[in-house]
């Protein structure tokens, strides 16, 4: 078990924090992710997402929404492209066929999935067939109901493996979900239980909350340092969750996005909170902003 900090990811995971980058390149240099996320309750979860994904430095974002938000987004992310998923009128997923969200991911350097997308019965088989369908080798990171989909499908452990890298993100108590236990259970054993659904499932999970747990499918654990609880807010998961995929799509491996990821996330949330008052205003836009 390693203590994240910024030694570790330099020494350790090779990857730099203050990373400088070449004069000669350009946009497609840094990969380009797709980010499916949000529905008409949540747009909010996608957008946070999505802009995590860019402030990561990946080259270029894909926001995918249920067709029905396009319009009313329009113009509220101008750096991301936007597309929209045939939904029936829904303004949800449930409508949506895994096969198109599939096809926008074919040739992507990262898909995101779940902030803000609801769950729905059904959802395990259409996850299972999304997870079928997208080309295997794109990384991919699951986020909040995309987990609780895993969590109501009843045989996650017999899915084909795919050969890219799958980061899961769950707080607490998407874990508890995931694993079949007690949110208590979780977190009396945070480092056990999150390495052992990384190892079993071939998966990079990232158990969040204070102290936030990085387990790597080899049975690697790193604990990170940054953070404070001014993140215990609204949307501060989504922005994780659209970070680590901006850093997969810039090419890095699952173990390596999901510690920087993880770290430079509490390091932004320090740096928001200490430029408010108290930490209890700090707002999952302002984690954002100091990426
Ligand atoms: P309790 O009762 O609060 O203690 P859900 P969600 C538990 C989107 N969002 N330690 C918690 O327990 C997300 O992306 C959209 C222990 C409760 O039982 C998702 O798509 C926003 N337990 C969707 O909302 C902003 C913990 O888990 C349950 C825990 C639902 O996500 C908000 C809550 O989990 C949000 O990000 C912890 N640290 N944390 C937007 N602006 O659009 C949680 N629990 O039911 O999955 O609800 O996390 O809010
Ligand atoms: P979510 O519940 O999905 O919105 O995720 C919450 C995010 O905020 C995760 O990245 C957590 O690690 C972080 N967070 C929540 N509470 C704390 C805390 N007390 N200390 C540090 N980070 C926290
Ligand atoms: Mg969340």
């Amino acid at each position: 078990t390693f203590a994240l900090d910024e030694r570790t990811l330099r020494e350790r995971l090779g990857v730099d924090p203050a990373r400088a980058r070449a004069a000669d390149t350009h946009k497609g240099t840094y990969g380009h992710a797709l980010v499916a996320a949000g529905s008409r309750p949540m747009s909010g979860a996608g957008l946070l997402s999505a802009r995590a994904a860019l402030r990561g430095g990946c080259g270029l974002v894909t926001w995918a929404v249920p067709e029905s938000l396009v319009a009313p987004l329009a113009g509220r992310f101008p750096e991301a492209m936007l597309a929209g998923v045939p939904d029936g009128g829904s303004g949800g997923w449930s409508a949506a066929a895994p096969g198109d969200v599939a096809r926008l991911a074919a040739g992507k350097d990262a898909l995101v999935l779940g902030p803000g997308i609801g769950r729905w019965d059904g959802g395990a088989a259409w996850l299972r067939e999304l997870w079928t369908r997208a080309d295997g080798r794109v990384p991919l990171v699951l986020d909040a109901d995309a987990l609780n989909l895993v969590a109501d499908a009843p045989d996650f452990a017999a899915w084909p493996r795919r050969p890219g890298a799958a980061v899961f993100t769950p707080h607490p108590g998407e874990m508890a979900r995931l694993a079949g236990v007690a949110v208590p259970e979780v977190q009396r054993d945070r480092i056990g239980v999150a390495r052992s659904y990384a190892v079993r499932h071939g998966v990079t999970l990232v158990l969040k909350g204070a102290r936030t747990v990085v387990a790597d499918p080899s049975g690697r654990v790193y604990v990170n340092g940054s953070g404070n609880a001014g993140m215990a807010t609204a949307g501060s998961g989504d922005v994780l969750a659209g970070l680590i995929g901006g850093l997969l799509a810039q090419r890095l491996t699952g173990e390596q996005a999901a510690a920087l990821g993880v770290w430079l996330h509490g390091a932004a949330g320090d740096r928001a909170a200490a430029r408010r008052p108290s930490p209890a205003s700090l707002i999952a836009g302002d984690i954002v902003d100091e990426l």
